[in-house]
This record gives structure tokens, C-alpha cells and sequence, in this order.
């Protein structure tokens, strides 16, 4: 009869500290937006992965922030690469009272999320959305953790001028926030570098044909052509280019295009040797965790990488680090300490500058060569 009531209160006190500690664990949402749907969804995927692969990471470090027990958790919102479904994730995020958000990925989006964010204080990292006008309304809470299109355009035309020396280059652009945005940088930096511009097309991010774009192209016979745009786009046109006989042209273009799904969009034709992109950080190769990371990245998610992985792990973690030196998750707290930062991520050691744009930003070119990506740098 004893045994029976010894047993009877330990069950209790068992079942009061489980109580006790289930109290104790505070849930911190972080958000994730980008395209899930659509010609983008690959970067999505691999971005969301970045930030699953963080959260994950995060969640077994027994971190205590004020006293309580923290468990992240990845509010994932898909925003299909469309401003407006761009602006009504951000809503709902804000809604949902996450404590920080990671994305969006597209410049069009990302531009009028950031409104959004700022006005409900939520802090947003982006590790893949690169128009220089994101950071000009100065949003206390909006940073960026890559380069943006000043340099990558620019590093491109100073490529195209002083290494390849063309001297005529056509511009492509898909008329979206990044695609316009990055052939002007790269069109203005090669006019002053002595490039003539010969030919200006555009074209949308949803076009697979380029047949008439590419014709016109053709009879102003540039040595390359840059597309500003991602690379749903620049791999049909790359496999159109081959067809129309453009094959001894080379492809410029930025980061939208600089991806591992290009190799299977042009669908096999030789013409990939011919592109030359820019990525806004270090190569794999060169980040201070890069490898590393990328082995157990590969682990977690076979055959999905594509190219801004590394950053939204690395912008996760960021938040997580803002929340740490301010013991708390609460935005309004922590969100001043985000500029702060001097944070030794995978990508690089991430300081800012005051307007929120990543400190030393890194740029790499890379090349295709046997359908795979290189870097020249
Ligand atoms: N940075 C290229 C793809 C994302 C964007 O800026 O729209």
C-alpha cells in the first residue's frame, strides 16, 4: 500500500515537472518567403533549405533566451515570385507575430515586402534579392547579406571590357525589379568602359520564346549578349541561341542565372560554355565554412542546391545571434542589435553597413565548363 502512494506521488511530481517545463519552452517563429510555386520554385526550395538546415542547427543548442527554453520554428510562406502575393506573405507573417524573417528572394518582391516588415517592426534578412533600392528608405529592420547589383553588373562589364575586350554587346532584360536593374548597372558600366551597346530587347519572367528577340539580336552581331533576368529565361534562350546559330557569342549575365538548374534548362545545348555570371559573395570554395557546410547541406537536401543556401542559413542564424545578444526574440528589442552584428556565418564574417547592405561585400564570376559551374575568381 506505501509502494503504491510513493509510486503515485512520483508519477505526479513527473507529470508536474513535464508540466513545468512544457511552460518553460518559448516557440520563436522565423518566416521564410519565396517563390515555392512557378519557374522560380528551385530557388525557393534551395533557400527554404537554408533556412530549415538554421533552424534545425539552432534547435539543438539549448538556447535560453530570458529564462525560457527556446524552439525555433520555420513559418515557410511561398510569395511565387509576385509582388502582390509578396506583400500579402508579408502580412501574414506579420500577423503570425514571427519573430524575424529570411527572404524574400526576388527584388520584386522583396522591395515592397520590406515596407511591410518595417511597419509591423519585424527585422527581414535577405540573402538572394540584390536591387540596389531595397536599403535606400534606410527601414531600421531590412538588411541584406550578399552584393548587390552595382557590383555585379559592374564587375561583369569590367570583365567584358577588360579581360574578354568585346567591343559590341547587345541587353536582354525580363523588365522585373532585378532583371532591369542589373543590365542598367552593366550597360552604363560598359558604355564608359568603350563597349557599344548595339541592340536593347526585353522580354517578361515567364517567356520561353525568344526566337524574335534572339533574330534581332543576331543581325547587329554583337560579341555577347547580357541578360538581366533568371534562369527559367536564360536557358531556353541559350538553347534558341544555339539553334539560331548564336553559338560564338558569349552569355553575361547575374546571379538570377549563376545556378546548378541552368545545366539541365538548356536542355543539352553547347552554348552554357559560352556564359559568364556573377554571383554576389564568395565561392563555395573560398567561404570561411563553405565546404563544410555544403557536405552536410548535400546530406540534408540531395541534388537541390542551386545558389543562395548558404545565405539564408546564414541569415537565420543571424537573427538568432541578434536575439541571443539582446535575451530576447521580441523584434523591438532585439532588432537594434542587428546592425550590430559581427557574426562569423558560412558565407563570410557578416558586419553591416548603416544603411543595412552587407560591409566588404564579395563578388565571384563563374564559368560553365562539361555542363558544370566554375569560378574564375
Ligand atoms: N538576385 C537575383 C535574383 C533575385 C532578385 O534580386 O530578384
Amino acid at each position: 500500500m506505501r509502494t503504491n502512494v510513493k509510486l503515485t506521488v512520483g508519477v505526479v511530481a513527473t507529470m508536474l515537472a513535464g508540466l513545468v517545463s512544457a511552460q518553460d519552452v518559448q516557440v520563436v517563429k522565423i518566416g521564410h518567403v519565396a517563390p515555392m510555386s512557378g519557374p522560380q520554385a528551385h530557388f525557393g526550395k534551395d533557400n527554404e533549405n537554408g533556412a530549415r538546415m538554421a533552424v534545425d542547427d539552432l534547435n539543438t543548442q539549448n538556447i535560453v533566451l530570458a529564462g525560457k527554453k527556446i524552439k525555433f520554428e520555420l513559418v515557410p510562406e511561398d510569395d511565387a515570385s509576385d509582388p502582390k502575393q509578396g506583400t500579402a506573405a508579408a502580412q501574414k507573417l506579420c500577423d503570425a507575430k514571427v519573430s524575424g524573417v529570411v527572404g524574400h528572394l526576388n527584388s520584386g518582391t522583396t522591395i515592397p515586402a520590406s515596407k511591410i516588415y518595417h511597419e509591423c517592426g519585424v527585422p527581414m534578412i535577405t540573402g538572394a534579392a540584390t536591387n540596389p533600392d531595397l536599403t535606400k528608405p534606410g527601414y531600421k529592420e531590412i538588411f541584406r547579406i550578399i552584393a548587390n547589383d552595382n557590383a555585379l553588373g559592374a564587375g561583369l562589364a569590367f570583365y567584358a571590357a577588360d579581360a574578354l575586350k568585346l567591343k559590341k554587346v547587345a541587353v536582354i532584360d525580363d523588365r522585373t525589379a532585378y532583371g532591369q536593374g542589373v543590365a542598367e548597372v552593366f550597360r552604363e558600366t560598359a558604355k564608359k568602359k568603350g563597349i557599344e551597346i548595339v541592340d536593347q530587347q526585353f522580354t517578361n519572367d515567364k517567356a520561353t520564346d525568344f526566337m524574335a528577340i534572339l533574330t534581332a539580336i543576331k543581325s547587329k552581331k554583337p560579341d555577347a549578349i547580357f541578360f538581366g533576368g533568371m534562369d527559367a529565361q536564360a536557358g531556353p534562350m541559350l538553347r534558341q541561341m544555339e539553334q539560331l546559330g548564336m553559338g560564338n557569342m558569349k552569355f553575361f549575365g547575374g546571379d538570377g542565372l549563376c545556378t546548378t538548374e541552368i545545366t539541365k534548362l538548356v536542355g543539352g545545348a553547347k552554348t552554357i560554355s559560352n556564359v559568364v555570371c556573377a554571383e554576389g559573395g564568395s565561392s563555395i570554395q573560398k567561404m570561411p565554412g563553405g565546404t563544410a557546410w555544403k557536405n552536410r547541406y548535400d546530406t540534408k537536401f540531395p541534388k537541390q542546391y542551386q545558389i543562395y543556401s548558404p545565405y539564408t542559413y546564414d541569415a537565420t542564424m543571424l537573427l538568432a545571434d541578434a536575439m541571443k545578444r539582446a535575451d530576447s526574440w521580441d523584434p523591438k528589442v532585439y532588432a537594434p542589435k542587428l546592425i550590430e552584428s559581427s557574426y562569423k556565418g558560412v558565407t563570410t564574417n557578416i558586419q553591416f553597413e548603416p544603411t543595412g547592405e552587407l560591409k566588404n561585400a564579395a563578388i565571384t564570376l563563374y564559368v560553365y565548363k562539361d555542363n558544370k559551374k566554375f569560378p574564375l575568381n
